[in-house]
């Protein structure tokens, strides 16, 4: 037993040396590990935004602890956050720059860079070269990033895995709002009498933002909108398991019901809104019974959610991406502000539309970019906004771009046509989190050079030409900006790993190799001096920082933006009463969206309806849990959720392994639960896993106006034997009847509901 017990603990309890000793701050911990130092910092996985203190001992982050003072988590932490030290001292991070696989120089790797990429501009000119960046920099990495990629390298076709994941957000809140900016408060969690939840598994992904809800003394009616029964439906008052992807007529019938029971709040419409007289004649075909049908949610069940959306003195909506991830994803945003506009459930306590953010800094990627529009929230395309812009930073205006690059799908498409021969992937690992993966390899190897800069050897990091090795989490400073606008502090509490560099020194030293360092980073040399400068471009913005400093970062526990003379301590919401809107009369639009079916929808050769998503061990790709043995084995390999009725139709059972596969490819052996978390006619696989990559099977469906992929909703086949060896399902044959055909002379076990096409 003891024994046992060492090796679960990692010591021996006998030993006198590993007694336990009181901290006065953090209670009860083994004096093995007792680190020497505790650093303040903020948690690097998701857009919650924990507080935290890492435990430094001998140099080597031993500890991760919640910070108890810290509003956002009050010291609790979800198991990623509580194992996060050891994702520093992961077996695969990388310690030197590589070219071809060896270990070179900083100086070689930088210099082989350089010369491909000013090549390939001068060849094919500077948009020729492209970025796919992330959410997961440091907000002064990210803006570093944007300002070498536009203003140094002139291209504009940056992106990033941001357009996998908040795209639809930012792009819905602007048509309506005339600004992204989320408007709520986790505090609204605390306060609201109707909460609902859409398309967003809190238990799994965002575990602390229970805890804002477990703290409302009102007992909120929660609501869970989830084709699936995830986690989080299992706290719900009403779960409804809607049909895939129909979220958007669900919310324009919420409104038809509205305006048809003379519920809406006409004093706010009439002095904070436009368009109620369009959106009245467009909701007239979204009647209850005819969306009834296209959701699978009964009529009484619509006019009682309704009834209880304006019978609550607050009430709150948040989403993320079961609503985002879809070609509807933008305009699924804008019904749901619709409800609120009409129901003046915006900008009190406990109210409003809240999109929670999934990446620890997606928030502080979207206000220092230059992807979606340009540094603090400035549009593309306004002369007089880039001429303030160039004058602030002190560069010449004809370098400010007056509109966005492709959109990341784009650059992919521009690269398979031989348009973009260079590419520099930062912080995001693409051969696993995105669509159509055979599409996307192929269209890499066509590149001139692949340049990815990694903390660890990620798959695509595996195909590079150039790595550089970058510091992660835990090793460098600067500022996340979470969910609720709050810009929190991450400090560095030990060493960069071997010769890696933070991605921000990296970005300064390599501007040195191109000649603009000077230009773009003036007398700059740590990331403060990159956020004084954003401090200024934010001014008199919407997101405005002015009135920061990282020492009042850390005393007040994180700041909300706009944070400035008016409100030196930050601002808990966005549009009270005080608070315009940014389109040009200063009211937000009720906006006439319109619902459409699927358009690659399940058919006889495809008749399943896959959705993908997380669990709450695995972080994304699994470069960072997948050497954290408490998080990896808890789910060690994807698996594949399977209604009992289909089950039986397939003749498996839990524990049997199939194969998946859709127009674009197929995925072997992977592992069945049958359950009914799952409607008949729908599966579930989480998308982690480089072994079952399950996008492999994703569809290339994207929202036009945001550019994020419809990555809820593929239509799949299940096999439950494999297809001889030898055999593949090929690219030329993607017409859906000769798949069919294919598969049924390969006599592989369908056994769909209809045999014949
Ligand atoms: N443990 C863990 N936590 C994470 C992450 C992680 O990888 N692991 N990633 C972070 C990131 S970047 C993000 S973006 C967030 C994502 O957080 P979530 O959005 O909560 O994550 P998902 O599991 O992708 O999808 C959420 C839910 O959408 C549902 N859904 C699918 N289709 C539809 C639909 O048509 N309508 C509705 N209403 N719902 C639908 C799915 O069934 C699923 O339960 O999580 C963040 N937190
Ligand atoms: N099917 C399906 N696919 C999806 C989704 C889905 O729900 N379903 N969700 C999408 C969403 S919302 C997201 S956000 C994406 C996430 O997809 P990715 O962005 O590909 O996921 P990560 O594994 O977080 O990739 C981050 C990379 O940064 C590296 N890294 C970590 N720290 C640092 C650092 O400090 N510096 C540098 N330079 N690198 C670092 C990591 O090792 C990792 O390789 O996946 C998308 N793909
Ligand atoms: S909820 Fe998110 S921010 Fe908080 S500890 Fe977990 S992963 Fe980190
Ligand atoms: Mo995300």
């Amino acid at each position: 037993m003891i024994s046992k017990l060492k090796d679960f603990l990692g010591f021996d309890i006998k030993a006198e040396k590993y007694k336990l000793s009181s901290d006065p701050q953090f209670g009860m911990i083994s004096d093995y590990k007792k680190p020497d130092k505790w650093v303040f910092s903020t948690c690097g996985y998701c857009g919650v935004g924990c507080g935290l203190y890492i435990g430094v001992k001998d140099g080597k982050a031993v500890y991760t602890k919640g910070n108890p003072t810290h509003s956002v988590n009050k010291g609790t932490l979800c198991p990623k956050g509580l194992s996060e030290h050891q994702l520093i001292n992961s077996p695969d991070r990388i310690s030197e720059p590589k070219i071809d696989g060896k270990d070179v120089t900083w100086n070689e790797a930088f210099k082989k860079t350089s010369d491909t990429f000013k090549r390939v501009a001068q060849e094919k000119g500077s948009k020729s070269v492209a970025i796919i960046s992330t959410g997961q920099l440091l907000t002064e990495e990210f803006y570093a990033l944007g300002k070498f990629a536009q203003l140094g390298l002139k291209t504009n076709n940056f992106d990033g895995n941001t357009t996998l994941c908040m795209a639809s957000a930012v792009a819905g809140y602007k048509q309506s709002f005339g600004s992204d900016g989320p408007p709520s408060s986790y505090e609204d969690f605390e306060y609201a009498d109707m909460i609902i939840l859409v398309g967003a598994n809190i238990a799994d992904n965002h575990p602390i933002l229970k805890l804002h809800i477990n703290k409302n003394k009102k007992k909120p009616f929660i609501v869970v909108i989830d084709p699936r029964v995830s986690k989080t439906a299992q706290m719900a008052d009403l779960f409804i398991p809607i049909n895939p992807r129909t979220d958007l007529a669900l919310f324009n019938t919420l409104a038809y019901i509205i305006l048809e029971q003379g519920w809406e709040n006409t004093e706010y419409i009439t002095a904070s809104t436009n368009g109620l007289s369009d959106l009245k004649k467009h909701l007239q075909d979204y009647p209850p019974q005819e969306v009834s049908n296209i959701t699978g949610i009964e009529v009484e069940t619509l006019y009682e959610l309704a009834r209880q959306f304006v019978k609550a003195p607050a009430a709150l909506s948040a989403w993320t991406m079961g609503v985002n991830q879809s070609a509807l994803g933008t305009d699924t945003v804008s019904a749901i502000v619709n409800l609120h506009l009409l129901t003046g459930q915006i900008g009190r306590v406990g109210t409003g539309p809240f999109s929670i953010t999934g990446q620890c800094n997606a928030m502080g990627s979207r206000e220092s970019s230059f992807t979606s529009s340009l540094p603090g929230y400035r549009p593309f395309g306004d002369e007089e906004v880039a001429r303030e812009y160039a004058e602030l930073v002190n560069v010449p205006v004809e370098l400010v771009p007056t509109e966005r690059g492709y959109k990341y799908a784009e650059i992919i498409d521009a690269i398979d046509r031989g348009e973009i021969k260079a590419l520099w992937i930062i912080a995001t690992n693409p051969l696993v989190s995105f669509v159509n993966q055979k599409k996307l390899r192929s269209a890499l190897k066509k590149l001139d050079i692949l340049v990815v800069q990694d903390a660890f050897m990620s798959d695509t990091a595996l195909e590079a030409d150039v790595i550089f090795p970058a510091a992660t989490w835990g090793e460098k400073e600067g500022t996340y900006t979470n969910s609720e606008r709050r810009c929190n502090k991450a400090n560095r509490a030990v060493e960069p790993f071997g010769n890696s560099k933070s991605d921000f020194a990296i970005f300064l030293e390599f501007s040195g190799y191109f000649g603009f360092k000077d230009l773009i980073y003036p007398s700059w040399s740590e990331p403060k001096d990159a956020f004084e400068e954003f401090k200024r471009v934010t001014k008199n913005q919407l997101c405005d920082y002015s009135a920061m400093s990282y020492k009042l970062i850390e005393e007040l526990k994180g700041i909300q933006w706009p944070c400035n003379e008016a409100s030196p301590k930050g601002t808990a919401r966005l549009y009270s009463e005080n608070m315009p809107f940014s389109t040009p009369n200063k009211k937000a639009n009720l906006l006439c969206v319109e619902w459409l079916p699927l358009a690659s929808d399940v058919c006889k050769a495809f008749p399943l309806m896959l959705n993908t998503g997380r669990t709450v061990e695995q972080w994304h790709t699994r470069t960072k849990t997948k050497s954290i043995a408490i998080l990896d084995d808890l789910a060690p390999e994807a698996w594949v959720e399977l209604n009992p009725k289909d089950a039986q139709i397939l003749e498996v059972k839990s524990g049997d392994r199939i194969a998946l596969s859709s127009i674009n490819g197929r995925v072997e052996n992977v592992i069945v639960k049958v359950t009914q978390k799952v409607k008949d006619g729908s599966v579930f696989v989480p998308f982690h896993f480089n072994t079952e990559l399950v996008n492999t099977l994703t569809n290339s469906e994207f929202c036009p106006k945001s550019g994020e992929p419809n990555f809820k909703q593929s239509a799949i086949q299940l096999h439950s034997i494999k297809v001889p060896e030898g055999i593949k399902i090929s690219e030329a044959e993607v017409s859906v009847q000769l798949v069919h055909q294919k598969v049924e002379e390969l006599n592989i076990v369908i056994k769909d509901k209809e045999a014949t096409l």
